[in-house]
């Protein structure tokens, strides 16, 4: 008998941040029921799950009899303590610290700018029209993975993946901002590390299955 999954997952098809956790639960063989909050039609904004996450935000992971966990980094971390294989930590703390910074480059740094709730306010309040919200939109993913790919070209602790040859928390950040470029079908030049990580993350069936386009929801 399947056992149903003891975790609900706060989501929708294209988001950046439960990107981030479905890779990581794909990673570590674990599963979540899937709650669609539909982002389009402002149910994140709604009375029942504000009460989930008073931020309006997604992913919230959240199991019965414990409050609902936010922010993907913190899921991210938490699926590690609870299921430390596969790790997605180095074991060393330099390590973990230059992992921990790539994330945040990314998930702390260039997703936030790009997210729903700052395209409503630039549209409704700051005279943004649809081109000058996807130049923004272009200029803050490229300022970001610009400043990552200098420090991946230059560091030596950079490998097969973001760090070393282990896949972690730093690559699945990494994939969940090139998911928003496919999402929003626009390219960024001149990342060839990158590149070349992102063409690995492709192969692996965890990131692969965690696909925007491979959601409930996706346009077809
Ligand atoms: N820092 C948060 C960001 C969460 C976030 O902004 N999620 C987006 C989807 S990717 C969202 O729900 N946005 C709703 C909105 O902006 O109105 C995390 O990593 O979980």
């Amino acid at each position: 008998m399947t056992q149903s999954p003891k975790f609900d997952l706060y989501a929708f098809w294209r988001t950046s941040a439960t990107y981030r956790v479905r890779v990581a639960l794909n990673l570590k063989g674990l599963t979540a029921r899937e709650r669609i909050i539909d982002l389009d039609a402002g149910e994140q904004r709604s009375d029942a799950f504000l009460k989930i996450n008073p931020m309006g935000a997604i992913p919230a992971l959240v199991e019965e009899g414990h409050a609902p966990i936010t922010q993907s980094l913190a899921i991210l971390e938490f699926l590690e303590e609870i299921a430390p294989n596969p790790p997605l930590l180095p074991s060393d703390p330099y390590g973990r610290a230059r992992v921990r910074s790539i994330a945040q480059m990314l998930a702390a740094d260039t997703h936030p700018l790009v997210a729903p709730r700052v395209r409503g306010y630039l549209t409704s309040k700051g005279g943004f029209d649809a081109a000058a919200w996807r130049a923004w939109q272009i200029h803050w993913v490229t300022t970001g993975l610009t400043a990552l790919e200098k420090r991946l070209a230059s560091e030596k602790d950079t490998g097969t993946y973001c760090h070393g040859d282990q896949l972690t928390i730093a690559d699945i950040c990494l994939a969940s901002i090139i998911a928003i470029t496919r999402v929003f079908k626009f390219n960024v030049d001149n990342i060839p590390v990158i590149d070349r990580i992102i063409a690995l993350c492709d192969t692996n069936e965890a990131f692969a299955k965690a696909a925007p386009s491979r959601q409930l929801g996706a346009p077809v």
